[in-house]
């Protein structure tokens, strides 16, 4: 029984006796309806090559939107929208107490693949749907969720959805965040339709998600399942790079403030930063734009983004102050002005060793491999950790490819981590 993570210390306990009156360790998902319901929310905002864009508050992501609350009331879930537009999917249980929560986002980036969050998603649903075909009714409700914006590709910070659901971004901050075009969350939520009455908020028991692991780990080493051990710290900044925009040809070297020359040396040193502190330091200039643009025009003006990620917090630190040194004294020897923003800011996290655990062991008896791993990515499971017992799965990404139209996932993977889904949320829920 897990007492609430806020009142009794974490201690790693042995898997609880199975709770009849089901025995469910013969219970399976239904492969073939889940490889459907990812294919048909893969075609919408589908691009070519195989993968989607379903930017977050979006027409696409409205429309996949629709398409999954459809599923979730087919279920039988009590649906509820909150006003950051989380969707929360509830199934009654026996008794009338705090839920095992789970699910994951279906915003996609800009070239995404199809599997990224909206597995976590569907293969909840799938678990729903298996519970109803086997006529089992779990002691606690469940609940699957997608959050909004979990991408954060178009609006800072990611996570954003289950950041406010969880208490760690204020509903004020989110509905004020302008996007890349100029828009603000507040007003695409009303524009699609998805600004929701219910108050942000998920009291769970627990909460565990699938997702692909989107590196090489598993893949490389043939392993079919990883018990996720945490989430490594994130940090994104904005910077505005301000110099001067002078005629290509008549500017001497020596007169010039050049702007892309600066962006350009700050994406160097990043690479120099990740490469001195070594892994797992990884450091990414993501987006650059340069105005005017122009091939005779030396840039006056370049914004960019930093994505510094490690999961020691101090070394993200150190890693940050680097950066951030290197910026100053690169825009200064060019004359160019700089200023910063900080998008996001998150601590590396960590998952219960309970659920961890938990994990391991179904994926052991369901016969497979597994092992433990850390999560490069951000994940909406990172903003339950601090409040309730939480952990991941993973599932192999074929060549560790993923925010990429060639994302894959080999479809027995895909029903294994479902199956290990499954039997989780079923011992969590009988207690
Ligand atoms: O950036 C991330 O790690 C996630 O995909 N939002
Ligand atoms: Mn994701
Ligand atoms: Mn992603």
């Amino acid at each position: 029984m897990f007492a609430s993570s806020r009142t009794t210390p974490m201690q790693p306990v042995s898997l609880p006796p199975r709770a009849d009156p089901h025995d469910f360790a013969g219970l399976r998902i239904n492969g073939p309806r889940l490889h459907q319901r990812l294919a048909e929310l893969a075609t919408i905002g589908a691009i070519p090559g195989g993968g989607v864009a379903r930017l977050a508050l979006t027409d696409e992501d409205r429309l996949g939107r629709d398409q999954v609350v459809a599923w979730m009331r087919e279920l039988g879930l009590a649906v509820s929208i909150d006003r950051v537009g989380n969707v929360i999917g509830t199934r009654a249980g026996r008794e009338d107490l705090p839920p095992v929560a789970s699910g994951s986002h279906i915003d996609t980036v800009r070239t995404g693949g199809i599997l990224d969050g909206n597995l976590g998603v569907l293969a909840a649903l799938e678990v729903i749907a298996t519970l109803n075909d086997a006529g089992i009714r779990t002691r606690r409700p469940l609940a699957v969720a997608f959050f909004t914006n979990e991408e954060g590709a178009r609006f800072a910070p990611d996570m954003m959805g289950s950041a406010v659901c969880q208490g760690s971004l204020d509903l004020e901050s989110a509905l004020a965040a302008v996007g890349i075009d100029g828009r603000s969350v507040g007003e695409e939520l009303a524009r699609i339709g998805y600004a929701g009455e219910a108050t942000p908020g998920l009291d769970a028991y627990a909460f565990v998600e699938l997702h692909i692991e989107q590196g090489p780990v598993l893949d490389r080493e043939g392993i079919t399942i990883g018990a996720v051990t945490g989430v490594q710290g994130i940090s994104w900044t904005e910077l505005t790079l301000r110099g001067v925009s002078n005629h290509a040809g008549t500017t001497p070297i020596a007169l010039r403030k050049d702007a892309a020359l600066v962006a350009a040396e700050i994406t160097v040193a990043l690479r120099r930063i990740a490469v001195e502190l070594g892994p797992p330091q990884v450091a990414t200039v993501g987006a650059l734009t340069l105005r005017p643009n122009l091939i005779n025009v030396v840039p006056n003006h370049a914004l960019m983004t930093l994505d510094l990620r490690n999961t020691d917090e101090a070394r993200l630190q150190e890693s940050e102050r680097r950066a951030f040194a290197a910026v100053a004294e690169l825009a200064a020897r060019e004359g160019v002005e700089v200023s910063q923003r900080s998008l996001a800011r998150f601590a590396p996290v960590e998952f219960d060793e309970r659920v961890i655990h938990r994990v391991e062991r179904f994926a052991q008896a369901l016969g497979h491999s597994v092992r433990r791993l850390p999560s490069g990515a951000g994940h909406d499971a990172q903003m339950f950790a601090p409040r309730c017992p939480t952990g991941m799965i993973f599932v192999p990404s074929v060549d560790g490819i993923s925010h990429n139209v060639r994302e894959r996932t080999d479809p027995a993977h895909i029903e294994a981590g479902a199956d290990v889904l499954l039997q989780t949320l079923l011992s969590l829920a009988e207690e």
